[in-house]
């Protein structure tokens, strides 16, 4: 199977599935244009400016910003891939049907029943801290679904991303034997890396899977 890859920076705006005024009078026609139009496209702008700054940086070896830009990445990535998911997912009031036949398995076997479900989502929802996202997830670790909150949405990752490759910077993780010294501990780590879990990893999550963990 080819893989296509978005090259860096050439994120699009997707267009909506239904026109502006589909969604009334849940959600008003001026809503749905500038939420859209205006701050969907903006995150859009911002992860194609990000990427192309660090396809920049690589080149030049030089990583000053590197953490503002790794900040531009996950806020303005999340945002791109959390409202592409989120027009999807809302339709003309009266046309959304009812939950789906694996959709309901997995509630009921996770979350006991439909209604205790839908009113943690909405719970969870309603207490996100200033802003963010209540967000149904499939943990494909546990094999299963979970209800999450983001606060904001970056802090700092991509929504939908699968983990490769990790390298934990707690201070638990080093402060013993390198006190403060991330720097050095990063370099030395780097050679305890098992390159075969690494590529197993990653053939796994091509396919859309991560191996099991109980
Ligand atoms: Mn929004």
């Amino acid at each position: 199977m080819q893989l296509i890859m978005i090259p860096p920076g050439m994120h699009q705006l997707p267009p909506l599935p239904y026109a502006y005024n589909a969604l009334k009078p849940v959600i008003s026609e001026r809503t749905l244009r500038i939420h859209h139009d205006k701050h969907h496209k903006a995150y859009v702008d911002g992860l194609n400016k990000a990427e192309i700054s660090l396809v920049e940086a690589r080149k030049r070896k030089d990583y000053d910003y590197i953490k503002y830009w790794e900040n531009q990445l996950a806020f303005n990535g999340s945002g791109h891939i959390l409202h592409s998911i989120l027009w999807t997912i809302m339709c003309p009031v009266g046309y959304g049907g009812l939950p789906g036949q694996q959709t309901l398995y997995h509630i009921n076997s996770y979350f006991g029943n439909f209604n205790a479900f839908k009113d943690q989502f909405i719970k969870a929802s309603e207490k996100v801290e200033a802003s963010g996202w209540g967000i149904l997830t499939w943990q494909p670790t546990w094999r299963r679904l979970e209800i999450l909150q983001a606060e904001k949405h970056q802090n700092l990752t991509q929504w939908s991303g699968i983990p490769i490759l990790v390298c934990d910077v707690w201070e638990h993780a080093y402060y013993l034997d390198y006190q403060n010294e991330r720097k050095k501990f990063i370099d030395a780590w780097w050679s305890l890396i098992n390159w075969y879990e690494v590529e197993k990893r990653l053939l796994l999550a091509i396919n859309g899977q991560v191996p099991l963990l109980l």
